[in-house]
């Protein structure tokens, strides 16, 4: 496992011991131009607030770098295609050191950093994802509600389930070393998806007729299923695109410029099957799928959807 500790690199360390120091979780005054967001397109969980600055319309108001789909030692670096386009750096440790210079922990997407007092906000990407749904409401330029406040517990309590059976549950399975622990975790993955693909039967949206903060962290794992799960995590009792109503859902998604411009399924491929050697040492990246969003096909499940 890499990481730091105390300012030093450990590209593959012994964790066991080591005590993190999170002092993040500061979050500034409202200003464009002020933050800027580290991604990587790769990462389901900085897909968040990723996908939440561009629902409402933040792109002029804060500035984002995604970080490259290869690893160097272990960790997320920058490169000439995906460069830091707010400090320059080559390697997202060096933007934790400058907020820390002994900094221990992991060095994960996504970092929201605040550059009035040159530090790091926040790392918790459904932290980052509230406080930009709620203190930047005033000044977004769309008008999607994220967290409506009548809704806001029932919503955040389906993130929470969404993060633990779905988010986290794929990558339960995926890296599972035990061929008992796999098909429990693999086929809890898919008792979740026939739950979801059954609720989302009579509404278009988690929560109903509007889309919130709980499709925010469903569609991140969605969209990734069937071009890197399916194969990569040996999620394979059936593809995503096999259940009517969740795929119907991914593609209503998908009609939405911050959904299809923050999902690209060829970086999405190279990060998953290059980096994570536990899984696929040779690094192979598989051909497929082609999925064709625009298909008559689709096109007609979208209706479908945009009439419920
Ligand atoms: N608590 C974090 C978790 C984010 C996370 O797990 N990011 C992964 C990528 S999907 C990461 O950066 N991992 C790097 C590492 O573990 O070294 C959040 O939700 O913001």
């Amino acid at each position: 496992m890499a990481y730091m500790k105390q300012g030093g690199w450990l590209s593959d360390g012994d964790a066991e011991g080591l005590v993190y120091i999170d002092t993040f979780g500061e979050f500034g005054e409202v200003e464009a131009g002020r933050y800027h967001l580290y991604v990587s397109y790769a990462c389901p969980f900085a897909h968040r607030p990723l996908l939440t600055m561009q629902l409402m319309g933040l792109q002029n108001k804060i500035g984002f770098s995604s970080v490259s789909p290869f690893t160097y030692e272990g960790s997320w670096k920058f490169d000439k295609d995906y460069p830091d386009h707010n400090l320059g750096e080559r390697c997202l440790l060096d933007v934790y050191k400058r907020a820390k210079a002994d900094y221990s922990g992991k060095i994960t997407v996504p970092v929201l950093w605040d550059n009035a007092s040159n530090t790091i906000s926040s790392n918790d990407s459904l932290g980052i994802s509230i406080w930009l749904a709620e203190a930047w409401d005033s000044v977004k330029e769309s008008d999607v509600d994220l967290l409506p406040s009548d809704q806001r517990e029932a919503i955040l309590s389906r993130c929470e389930w969404i993060n633990d059976n779905i988010n986290v549950a794929v990558y339960r399975a995926g890296f599972s070393r035990q061929q008992d622990e796999y098909e429990k975790s693999a086929l809890e993955v898919f008792d979740t998806l026939a739950a979801l693909d059954a609720e989302l039967s009579t509404k278009r949206f988690i929560m109903g007729n509007r889309l919130t903060l709980a499709d925010v962290c469903l569609f991140p794992s969605l969209i990734r299923f069937d071009s890197v799960y399916y194969i990569h995590y040996k999620l394979n009792k059936q593809l995503l695109s096999q259940f009517p109503n969740l795929w119907g859902y991914v593609l209503d998604m998908m009609q939405l410029s911050a959904c299809r411009d923050t999902s690209p399924q060829d970086y999405f491929k190279q990060h998953y099957f290059s980096a994570q050697t536990d899984i696929n040492p040779n690094k192979i990246i598989p051909i497929g799928p082609t999925i064709d969003w625009d298909s008559e096909q689709s096109a007609a499940l979208v209706a479908q959807r945009q009439s419920m």
